[in-house]
């Protein structure tokens, strides 16, 4: 159970491969890395791009290498694979536009209920500067220090019932979220936070896990430094 994993500290690493930067060709080295790393669990999305062909693909080349999870983290319905582990079920609690908040859930329900994978509803919630996700998502960024509507966001997540949040600054950020949001928003919530974007170094991950996070996910690291994201996985676990 990936949800069960997350939440009692055996997924603490997930990294993200994006189909459009990893076409199977290169799984092998990625997959190689990331094993070594010891990250837990790998999800498979982008922004942009992801039809169901290429997250197919890279989906079947990773359980081909790999017994970790694979988690769909996906930015349309399209961006399926009936033969990963489990899907990230998410809403854009902060967009404009509806279909990140609840049309795309409801295009895809029905196949998803009829597939075996774990379906774990997650509240995202993207953070400045957002980067594709952001503009692409219609997302109202949120500071990525402000504290009291991370809190008003998360608090809405909890009571409506997600099962997880997702703190999101956006592939590629330049900073991560600020830690002490990290921690206000875990300190008050009974489900399990995420974070991720922008994490590109050991303090900066441990920080997060430090200030309650459940789990960090780390994405451009893997493919352009695979020693450092050997050492962010050290730092999460120690
Ligand atoms: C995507 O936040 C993750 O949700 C990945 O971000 O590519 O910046 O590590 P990075």
């Amino acid at each position: 159970m990936i949800l069960e994993n997350i939440k009692y500290g055996r997924i603490r690493h997930l990294t993200l491969l994006d189909p459009e930067k990893n076409g199977p060709d290169n799984t092998e080295k990625v997959i190689d890395f990331i094993d070594r790393a010891g990250s837990d669990a790998i999800m498979v999305g982008g922004s942009t791009g992801t039809g169901t062909k290429s997250v197919d693909e890279l989906v079947v080349a990773i359980k081909g290498l790999t017994k970790k999870p694979v988690i769909l983290f996906p930015s349309s319905p399209e961006a399926f694979s009936p033969r990963a582990d489990g899907i990230f079920y998410l809403s854009l609690l902060n967009s404009n536009d509806l279909k990140y908040v609840m049309g795309y859930q409801v295009q895809s329900s029905r196949l998803l209920k009829s597939t075996r994978m774990e379906v774990i509803s997650v509240a995202y919630l993207v953070f400045e500067p957002g980067m594709t996700v952001g503009k692409v998502g219609g997302a109202r960024l949120i500071k990525r220090d402000d504290v009291s509507t991370a809190l008003d966001y998360a608090t809405a997540a909890e009571l409506i019932g997600f099962q997880a949040i997702y703190l999101e600054a956006g592939s590629g950020a330049p900073q991560s979220i600020d830690p002490k949001v990290v921690k206000a928003v875990c300190e008050d919530m009974t489900i399990p936070v995420i974070v991720g974007g922008g994490i590109r170094d050991p303090i900066t991950a441990r920080k997060m896990l430090d200030s309650g996070a459940a789990a960090v996910v780390t994405g451009t690291i893997a493919e352009s430094d695979p020693e450092i994201l050997g050492r962010i996985v050290s730092a999460i676990k120690s």
